[in-house]
């Protein structure tokens, strides 16, 4: 059978693109899009890695997989995504200001000579928060905080990471005709390979220095910056390098998948989504994946994303969970087929989504909650009573997801019973928080 040529990455139902008219960053995606159509990379092993800024908005509008988080930080999770896997081609979106506050990421990724591909937007400012100065700002041009012009040392990108040993980095700009195979040749590159890509802001700092292409093209004479090849050689790549190793040392992979026999039917005949909503240190987190596991023992396909404040100790924590019986191929839930709120801060923060449930969607709220305005049914029940019986404040979460179990009729109550026995330290507790579960919905 033949495989159909993919046409385009873009994920055209979300085009077009936000940026301002002219934007750099228009130009360096379409080329972006187009260099993956001349690799016919498979959509699914490939991971963009978007740093924060504009230039952080480009994820969403491809059909590949995408991660966004913390700004300079893309460097760690392409890093870690590829360390798990190697076999993916992981590509990096980060701005001159993403580089600056990850710098010591930047040294680091091309010192291990990991094999991510890194795409620099570099438009010498923030973009996205005003125009403000950044690491790669050339001397004596304004910005919003060097009004009377730059007077640091710009950083040379390239030759930085070229000298820590990146196996390739190329400077160009976004008016080279040839952008499309540089950043080709980029992806095809095995080791850490980095495309420095000089280009306009112009909504500020091409209009605050007059930056056009001719000017911009000085500017890099006079930094004495090379457009061009910087480094190239073939060193080995570190992902592959360290499961060879532990290969070796071990006799074992890095990764080993965790089996889980399907014991139990499931009634589920499409994916649904379920949000678990509680505060923190009520383990919410947990017992989300204890519910995950039994819905593997039960047949089905799970996933778990986790959230709550950068404070950990104190405010929300929600657990995504989508249940499904092919695989997931997204993780997130858009709209809950189920809700289960049971303390205030976790209900405060998933309240927005309760009032726009239809009336096909369920909420099992705590008792002690006030009441809700939602089209969906709302059922109350003494979670947190029948887990005090339980006698462990953290374990609610559990007796809520066995009581809500039964009454989803979702499936066998006992997958979750013996999920509960892959902690062995708290397996006792936990068993004890499902039953009180059980006996919340029959009593
Ligand atoms: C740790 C951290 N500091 C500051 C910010 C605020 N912030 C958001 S976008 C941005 C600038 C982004 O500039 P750049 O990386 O060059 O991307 P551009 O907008 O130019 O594409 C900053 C400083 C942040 N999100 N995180
Ligand atoms: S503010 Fe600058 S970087 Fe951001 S979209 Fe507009 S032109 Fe592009
Ligand atoms: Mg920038």
């Amino acid at each position: 059978m033949t495989v159909p040529k993919i046409e385009t990455y873009f994920d055209e139902d979300r085009l077009p693109l936000p940026f301002c008219p002219g934007c750099g960053h228009t130009i360096i995606l379409q080329k972006l899009n187009e260099a993956l159509v001349d690799l016919q990379l498979d959509p699914h092993k490939v991971v963009l890695v978007t740093d924060i800024g504009c230039s952080g908005l480009s994820d969403k509008f491809f059909t590949t997989n995408t991660f966004h988080g913390l700004h300079g930080r893309s460097l760690t999770y392409a890093s870690g995504i590829k360390l798990q896997n190697p076999k993916l081609e992981v590509l990096v979106i980060i701005g001159d200001g993403g580089c600056g506050i990850g710098g010591q990421h930047l040294l680091n990724a091309a010192r291990r000579n990991i094999g991510i591909k890194v795409l620099v937007f570099n438009n010498f400012n923030y973009g996205m928060t005003g125009g403000e100065h950044s690491v790669t700002t050339p001397p004596g041009m304004r910005t919003a905080t060097t009004p009377a012009g730059q007077l640091e040392q710009p950083l040379d990108i390239c030759r930085t990471v070229a000298v820590n040993g990146a196996s390739y980095a190329r400077r160009t700009t976004t008016f080279d005709k040839e952008l499309r195979s540089h950043i080709l040749e980029t992806i095809s590159t095995e080791g850490f390979a980095l495309l420095d890509i000089w280009e306009l802001c112009t909504s500020y700092f091409a209009p605050r220095n007059r930056l056009s292409r001719k000017q911009m093209e000085k500017t890099l004479e006079e930094l004495s910056f090379p457009t061009g090849v910087i480094v190239q050689r073939s060193k080995p790549e570190f992902s592959r390098a360290v499961h060879q190793a532990a290969e070796q040392q071990k006799g074992i992979p890095l990764s080993r998948p965790v089996e889980f026999p399907v014991l139990y039917e499931h009634n589920l005949s499409k994916r649904k989504g379920l949000i678990l909503a509680g505060d923190a240190g009520t383990k919410i987190g947990s017992a989300a994946r204890i519910f995950c596991s039994a819905g593997l023992y039960a047949g089905l396909h799970t996933s778990q994303r986790h959230d709550y404040p950068v404070t950990v100790q104190s405010g929300f924590s929600v657990s995504e969970i989508v249940l499904s019986p092919s695989a997931i191929e997204h993780p997130g839930v858009d709209q809950p087929a189920w809700v289960i709120a049971l303390f205030p801060a976790g209900l405060k923060k998933i309240l927005p989504i309760i009032h726009e449930l239809p009336p096909e969607s369920t909420v099992y709220l705590d008792a002690s909650l006030p009441d809700v305005e939602t089209s969906a049914s709302v059922f109350r029940l003494d979670f947190t009573s029948a887990g005090r019986a339980a006698k462990r404040r953290e374990n609610h979460a559990l007796t809520a997801l066995a009581a809500f179990i039964q009454h989803a009729g979702l499936f066998d109550l006992q997958a979750l019973e013996d999920a509960t026995g892959l902690r062995k330290a708290f397996a006792e507790q936990n068993l004890e928080a499902v039953q009180a579960g059980k006996t919340l919905l029959q009593g």
